[in-house]
């Protein structure tokens, strides 16, 4: 695979997006080879545990690709995020193993969507989180207004999303995004001792658990957030920010 590196310590899979110079983000051929990953690694019996990561140490993942979707229409942006939320982070969100998202650097947009999708989020002292869309005439698009409430409450999730603020790690895991606030050396380490604790239990149970957790939060908005989400395709402010975005400037909203 071009686009993910997969590597296997033990019972773990661990798969690295292979973006480095485009901080990771996350263009059609990483949202192929991950569906096409995990597809595989769902069959195998003896995975017990998924860990996503991205290469370098700057990024986790900068959000879903700008460069490919600047010229989509409402319905072009509407598909997309159907499309992708459903064969990706759906399959994340209610895979039959774990997935821990490792979070090495930028978690942004459509990265930090990609993260909250995972079941347990670790990350490393230099991560940075937020929702930079507003900036760029757009709300989350895979899945984020829905799940970010679940995990730090709606009001947090209002000011993240208006705010297009960015947070550091130490805030990140005081508001409990992430679960765990490892230094950049321990990351890699603590993830995988924490996948092995995981593998050591009944993958049975462990699979019914994820059901059972998963059925109390059944969200109805994800529908409302693509067809908004396409909607913000249609408007000006989409062409000033992501203009904005490809010219390196700030965005001028009226
Ligand atoms: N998309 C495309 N390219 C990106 C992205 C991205 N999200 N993020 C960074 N890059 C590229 C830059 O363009 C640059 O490329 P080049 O060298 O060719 O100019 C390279 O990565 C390095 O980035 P910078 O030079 O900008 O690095 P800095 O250290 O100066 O800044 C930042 C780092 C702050 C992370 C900055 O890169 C940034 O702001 N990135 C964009 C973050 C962002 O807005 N993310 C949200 C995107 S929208 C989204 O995720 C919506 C999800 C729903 C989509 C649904 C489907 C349509």
């Amino acid at each position: 695979m071009q686009n993910i590196e997969i590597k296997h310590i033990e019972q773990i899979s661990i798969l690295k997006i292979n973006r480095e110079k485009q901080l990771n983000s996350l263009n059609k051929g990483v949202i192929d080879d991950l569906v096409s990953a995990l597809s595989t690694i769902k069959k195998n019996k003896n995975i017990k545990c998924v860990i996503i990561t991205g290469s370098g140490e700057k990024a986790f993942v900068a959000g879903a690709d700008i460069k490919e979707f600047y010229k989509y229409n409402k319905e072009d942006g509407a598909a997309m995020a159907r499309e992708n939320q459903k064969r990706l982070f759906d399959l994340i969100e209610n895979f039959t193993k774990p997935v821990i998202a490792m979070i090495n650097g930028y978690a942004l947009g459509g990265g930090l969507e990609l993260a909250l999708s995972c079941h347990i989020r670790t990350g490393s002292s230099n991560s940075i989180y937020g929702f930079p869309e507003v900036k760029l005439g757009l709300i989350p698009g895979y899945g984020g207004t829905q799940r970010i409430s679940n995990i730090i409450g709606r009001g947090k999730a209002y000011e993240m999303i208006f705010s297009a603020q960015m947070i550091n790690s130490e805030e990140a895991h005081r508001i409990k995004l992430i679960n765990e606030l490892y230094t950049q050396e321990e990351l890699h380490e603590k993830t995988i001792e924490l996948a092995k604790t995981i593998s050591q239990n009944s993958p049975e149970a462990i699979k019914r658990a994820i059901k059972a957790i998963n059925s109390s939060y059944e969200m109805k908005g994800f529908e409302t957030e693509i067809k908004e989400f396409g909607e913000c395709f249609q408007t000006e402010d989409f062409i000033e920010g992501v203009s904005a975005f490809l010219e390196k400037r700030k965005p001028k909203f009226k």
